[in-house]
């Protein structure tokens, strides 16, 4: 059984991170979708709501379920849900270069390999940081994202982090 963790903030999951973990749902057996939940950082959205929104929109994926990963280390988390690779997609040279070390540091702690798999064209743009921001001020970013997201940010109204 081959399973492979993709992990995120998904704050909230779009159509590139979608896209992504559909590919690796084709490349391992099991795909776990884990969920960070850092007491540092500020989320637009709770742990249990980015799970729910995920677990929304990968219900039709064969493989493909969600979990929170907690607070600590991802290598960690790997090694408790026997994965033995971690699946990251990445949009461009910044992105690898910030990820390369990531990549060594979870192998030399437990071995967990990393895949990067290169963004689709379509979505190589696309981050939630950005995604929030155009929604604040109005945009269209209904192509942007799975459908229960939309309705989940549009419920929010445009403020928060
Ligand atoms: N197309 C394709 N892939 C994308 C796109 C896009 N448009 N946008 C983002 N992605 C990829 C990202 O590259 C990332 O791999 C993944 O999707 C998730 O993105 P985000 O933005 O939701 O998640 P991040 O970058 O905030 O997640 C960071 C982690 C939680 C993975 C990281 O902080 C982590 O590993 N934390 C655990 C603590 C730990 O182990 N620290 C030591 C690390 S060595």
């Amino acid at each position: 059984m081959r399973r492979a963790v993709c992990p995120g903030s998904f704050d909230p999951l779009h159509k590139g991170h979608l896209e992504v973990i559909a590919r690796a749902a084709n490349l391992f057996d099991e795909v776990i979708v884990a969920v960070s939940d850092n007491p540092a950082k500020r989320y637009r959205f709770s742990t249990e709501r980015r799970l729910e929104l995920i677990r929304a929109t990968v219900s039709g994926l064969a493989g493909v379920s969600a979990q929170a990963m907690g607070p600590g280390l991802l290598a960690e988390f790997c090694r408790e849900v026997g994965a033995g690779a971690i699946v990251k997609g990445l949009r461009n040279g910044p992105d690898l270069e910030f990820e390369t070390p990531m990549a060594a540091m979870n192998r030399h702690l437990t071995g967990v390999e990393t895949v990067f798999l290169p963004a689709d064209a379509r979505y190589v743009h696309l981050s939630s940081s950005l995604i929030k921001e155009v929604h604040g001020l109005g945009g269209d970013i209904s192509e942007m994202v799975p459908t229960a997201v939309l309705s989940a940010l549009r419920a929010t109204g445009p403020g928060g982090p």
